[in-house]
């Protein structure tokens, strides 16, 4: 068993000081018991946190470290630009290159914002579509997470379903009334959703490859069906790419299905581990955008020079090393096919989604493509198999419903150790 002796004290201090003990739900580790790992540092694969113990990392901050952690890239990038001071509240020049970098890699993007968080471009993104349309209501998917963003707390997937609060209290009446949610995967309910609100939907939101309630993919066609409906009833389509964006490809979850979103919204990747958001797309749609047009959205740390000094030598590396990619995939598979392969020789047919350097482990063996198949899980047997992993060294996303997340760091001797883990993890979770 590991000593976590430091982590259950800081645990208990952050617990008067902090609700729930911790800055974001999801690592309250709720939904599987016990009490939260802190962590001290990390480098390329491994994570140590603050008792000594080092673990394997498969969440990567959820995402922005696709290199595995501290590459010295990034390190660099951000060492040269602070001498410079770390806010200026003005434009500077690595704006311009990180939007030219965006749309270079994002071509549906022909205009971007800068902001902070993958919540503020969501939510922003949303307004621009009401401004430009003069539309109120939204489309969103049950389990889709969009940040916390009072209009996306409706069905919404992450760490609010992992509460078992897929509806936000302090969310109110009027803003709920405006989003309409629909069955990810399901198409005729979007349909019926569109006829029963002719002329009022302003936008249609999703995360192209689902990561908040697990990792499920969209059915064949689903995307491009949705791309056909919106066009037609000149709804505002947005991709959100906050994970997928840079990860699943150079040019996200829209370059992998080849479906062109009217706005995507992004996060994690592009700020290389440092807080920053944007959303783009079409240029007469971002026009609206203050002071262009008269959609207000501002911020002070907009642009920050750390954050665009991180995710511009992030993205640069992505983009100059398109190979990476095929690395990722193949390092993937074989995590996902063995844990799948594992599973099987127990006796636990379990279902596993993945869908490039993203997957998930379903607790069941039926197929999961939308909330309700996710909700079938057996989320007792997935705490006990996640405490397993963890006893191992392998740490995974401390709930069922969220994905897990590759890095280039993971060398084949580390998929070996993750799959020696998973099985044995496997047989004690089920007392086989
Ligand atoms: N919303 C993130 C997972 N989908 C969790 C963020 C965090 O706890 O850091």
């Amino acid at each position: 068993m590991l000593n976590l002796s430091t982590s259950a004290a800081l645990f208990e201090r952050a617990k008067t000081l902090i609700p729930g003990g911790v800055n974001s739900p999801v690592r309250a580790f709720r939904s599987v018991g016990g009490s939260p790992v802190f962590m001290q540092s990390a480098q390329g694969a491994w994570l140590t946190d603050v008792d000594g113990n080092q673990y394997v990392d498969f969440i990567n901050s959820w995402g922005p470290m696709i290199l595995g952690h501290a590459p010295e890239i990034v390190l660099d990038a951000v060492r040269q630009a602070l001498p410079n001071s770390l806010s200026f509240g003005a434009p500077t020049h690595r704006e311009v290159e990180m939007a030219e970098l965006i749309r270079a890699m994002v071509p549906s993007i022909e205009k971007v914002r800068l902001v902070n968080s993958g919540t503020e471009a969501c939510m922003s993104a949303i307004r621009v579509a009401r401004g430009y349309t003069g539309r109120a209501k939204i489309i969103k998917f049950e389990g889709c997470y969009h940040g916390h963003g009072d209009a996306f707390l409706i069905a919404a997937g992450s760490g609010a379903l992992t509460a078992g609060e897929p509806d936000s209290a302090g969310v109110t009446r009027g803003v709920a009334q405006d989003t309409l949610t629909a069955p990810y995967n399901d198409l005729p309910a979007v349909e019926a959703l569109i006829s029963a609100n002719p002329d009022q939907i302003a936008a249609l939101i999703l995360e192209p490859v689902v990561g908040n309630m697990g990792l499920v993919a969209p059915a064949e066609g689903f995307l491009a069906a949705l791309r056909n409906l919106c066009t037609t009833h000149g709804i505002v389509l947005i991709f959100d790419e906050v994970m997928t964006g840079f990860r699943l490809a150079p040019g996200g979850a829209q370059q992998l299905y080849g479906i062109k979103p009217d706005l995507t919204t992004l996060g994690k990747i592009i700020g290389g581990g440092l807080p920053v958001g944007a959303y783009g797309g079409r240029e007469d749609i971002m026009n609206q955008v203050a002071p262009a047009g008269k959609v207000y959205q501002a911020g002070t740390l907009s642009g920050n020079p750390m954050a665009t000094a991180a995710g511009m030598a992030q993205l640069r590396y992505l983009h100059e090393h398109p190979e990476l990619y095929r690395d990722l995939e193949a390092t993937s598979a074989r995590l996902a096919d063995g844990t799948r392969a594992i599973a099987a020789e127990l006796g636990l047919h379990y279902t596993v989604n993945r869908v490039g350097s993203m997957f998930s482990l379903f607790f069941t063996s039926e197929p999961v493509t939308n909330l309700e198949d996710a909700k079938k899980c057996d989320t007792a047997a997935f705490g006990r198999y996640f405490h397993a992993m963890l006893n191992r060294g392998i740490y995974l996303a401390p709930s069922q419903f969220e994905a897990l997340f590759v890095s280039t760091a993971i060398t084949d001797e580390l998929v070996e150790k993750y799959l020696n883990a998973c099985r044995e993890s496997l047989v004690e979770a089920h007392s086989l």
